[in-house]
């Protein structure tokens, strides 16, 4: 795979935040974990990560605008692109010392998606994808899973945290579902969740009332392997309703058709 400059670019970054992860997944008793809101951690970690993502990308393109989950909006001289970036995606998992989180970053222009990479330095697991030119997994081009019975589906879903979403919804959901697929995973990491999605490894996800960090890295890599992306009414923006239904066609479709009606 030929890398661009911009994709080296956002590479540096995301392996310079790893690496910063890394190490302090390492000590996560001296993190300073503190509460956004009920349920809604956030430790050194995270904002260490962000500063580095900030540093490199601004370094690299100045005037981008930069919108990131710890850093709030800051508005750039160029008003074409803005980085939309999640310095720790599972910080959940990351503060249990479960492995799986991941560093995703999304880049638009005028408004569309162009260049999006999710990284989860647990593994080295590096998915990156530029408009047009498909998705990879490392040096590997990935593809949704061409599964198209539903019973034959792994499918991974979100839940809603403490004080936030709706709670009677997602039983409902988790209910409508469970008989119908091969298996339900609820992995917590929205990032990887998506990218899971693009490698085939599962056959599609859902989440509601998620912010745009948790999406635009890995929206652009799902499309780049062949799958389609939405909101929960099929055909709309997860990026403006926080709601994201992924999967090949055919899975899309499926949940669509289940999901939609239920709220
Ligand atoms: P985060 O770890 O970056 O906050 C999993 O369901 C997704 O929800 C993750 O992408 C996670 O991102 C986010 N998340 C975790 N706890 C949350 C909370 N209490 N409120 C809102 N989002 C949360
Ligand atoms: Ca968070
Ligand atoms: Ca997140
Ligand atoms: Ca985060």
């Amino acid at each position: 795979m030929l890398q661009s400059a911009l994709m080296n670019v956002m590479v540096k970054a995301a392996r310079r935040a790893g690496r910063s992860l890394k190490r302090d997944l390492g000590e996560i008793e001296n993190l300073q974990v503190s509460l956004k809101g009920p349920a809604n951690f956030v430790s050194l970690a995270d904002k260490r990560a962000e500063d580095i993502l900030y540093e490199e990308l601004s370094k690299a393109r100045p005037g981008y605008g930069f919108f990131g989950e710890e850093g709030g909006n800051r508005e750039g001289t160029d008003k074409s692109h803005t980085w939309i970036v999640d310095p720790l995606d599972g910080t959940t998992n990351f503060l249990h010392g479960i492995p799986h989180f991941g560093v995703s970053i999304g880049l638009q222009r005028d408004g569309v998606l162009i260049a999006g990479l999710v990284y989860n330095p647990a593994n080295d697991e590096l998915y990156t994808a530029e408009r047009g030119k498909g998705a990879f997994l490392n040096d590997q081009r990935l593809r949704v899973s061409g599964r198209r019975q539903m019973n034959d589906c792994v499918i991974a879903c979100g839940l809603p945290h403490i004080g936030r979403g709706d709670h009677e919804l997602s039983r409902r959901e988790m209910a409508a579902l469970q008989p119908k697929v091969a298996g339900l995973r609820r992995f917590g990491a929205a990032s990887l969740d998506l990218v899971f999605v693009a490698a085939g490894r599962i056959d599609g996800y859902w989440e509601r009332n998620l912010q745009p960090w948790d999406i635009a890295g890995g929206q652009i890599i799902v499309r780049e392997a062949g799958g389609i992306v939405s909101g929960i009414q099929g055909d709309d923006d997860p990026l403006a309703t926080g709601d994201v239904i992924c999967g090949n066609e055919f899975v899309h479709a499926e949940l669509v058709k289940i999901l939609k009606p239920l709220g």
